[in-house]
């Protein structure tokens, strides 16, 4: 073997692989150059024979055909594979369906509930979920030794604000309607969307952090039939505008007079139901007109302010519009009633 042959083997060998215009005629080339048995490897071996000092030009020539031929032959291929899976690609057929997400039903509930209140012209304010007793407590008339401000029923928190106070975990929203009562003069129209905590026992009825909207009116000259309509206004548009309700009197310490609203049970009619305890009605909201005592802690005149003040449960709301009798069933990430929502 001599230079010469070698040379013409490349030539030819490079010859062949620019002729290829097909993925049978590649296939071809590489059954023919390029396997264990192939002529690249029969040329290789050849080598042996050839006398000592041509061996390091030959065996150059050789080796640099080889790498560059199975380079070439890598980039066919995959110009091959590609054009192939081009050919292969139907554009008129429908895609695949993603798999979408939806939001959490206790989101969906609040944001319907946020939508409707904008609607009626209130503003929605938030607030920090770490409080002192005085936005939590204090400020809302709550006596020194009610049992809320107990350890047992809040969470404290290790450290103190700058002045020594204790540090709380927010139990409901109200504190940020005395923030916003201190921060603006009135007429006030707000609600308050968040999360609240409650140091309980987590049961089938109770978390230990869960969501609650409360609302604030505050104006010259705010009635208990603004807070009745408001309820009722937001109830309908909730529930459907066929809905039956009731309010009953009840206490807050922030609220005087405080009433709670009911509407009829919408899962059995009224009849009596597993949901409505067989009661027949559905609480819905608890509410009342600010006390003199919130409105004077604020800053507030109660000769010249009065207002309407109203909170919801958020998952009680999800609840009973979902017929879900177990609260932790919200909170367990399972798919399958997630994917209901
Ligand atoms: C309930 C009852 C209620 C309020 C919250 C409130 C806030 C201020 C002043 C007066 Cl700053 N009231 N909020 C009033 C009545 C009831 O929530 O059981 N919610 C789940």
């Amino acid at each position: 073997m001599t230079r010469q042959d070698v040379e013409a083997f490349c030539a030819e060998t490079r010859a062949a692989l620019e002729a290829i215009n097909s993925p049978e005629a590649l296939e071809q080339f590489r059954l023919t150059y390029l396997v264990q048995k192939g002529r690249i490897r029969q040329m290789l071996d050849q080598l042996r024979h050839v006398p000592p000092e041509e061996k390091p030009i030959i065996g150059r020539l050789l080796n640099d055909l080889r790498r560059t031929v199975e380079a070439e032959y890598a980039a066919l291929a995959e110009r091959f594979r590609q054009e192939r899976s081009r050919a292969d690609f139907d554009p008129t057929l429908p895609g695949r369906p993603l798999p979408t997400g939806s939001l959490h039903p206790v989101l969906q509930t609040l944001d319907r509930m946020v939508e409707i209140f904008i609607r009626m012209g209130f503003a929605v304010a938030h607030g920090p979920d770490v409080e002192d007793d005085y936005h939590n407590f204090e400020a809302l008339n709550f006596p020194p030794d009610h049992p809320a401000r107990d350890m047992q029923d809040t969470f404290f928190l290790k450290r103190t604000d700058r002045s020594g106070n204790p540090l709380l975990l927010r139990t409901h929203t109200s504190p940020v309607q005395i923030r916003l009562m201190e921060s603006m003069q009135p007429p006030i129209r707000a609600i308050m969307p968040g999360r609240v905590y409650r140091n309980e026992a987590i049961s089938a009825r109770s978390l230990a952090e869960f969501h609650q909207l409360e609302g604030l009116c505050i104006d010259e000259h705010t009635s208990f039939a603004d807070l009745k309509g408001t309820m009722i206004a937001f109830a309908e548009q909730m529930y459907g505008s066929g809905i039956r309700y009731r309010f009953r009197p009840s206490f807050f310490p922030f609220t005087e007079p405080s009433a709670e609203m009911d509407i009829e049970c919408f899962l059995c009619s009224g009849k009596g139901c597993r949901v409505c305890k067989y009661s027949g009605w559905l609480e819905i909201v608890g509410c009342g007109m600010v006390h003199p005592n919130v409105l004077r802690a604020c800053g507030l005149d109660p000769e010249r302010w009065q207002g309407y003040a109203f909170g919801f449960g958020i998952e009680r709301v999800t609840m009973l519009l979902a017929g879900i009798d177990d609260i932790r069933l919200l909170y367990e990430n399972d798919l399958r009633l997630l994917e209901q929502f």
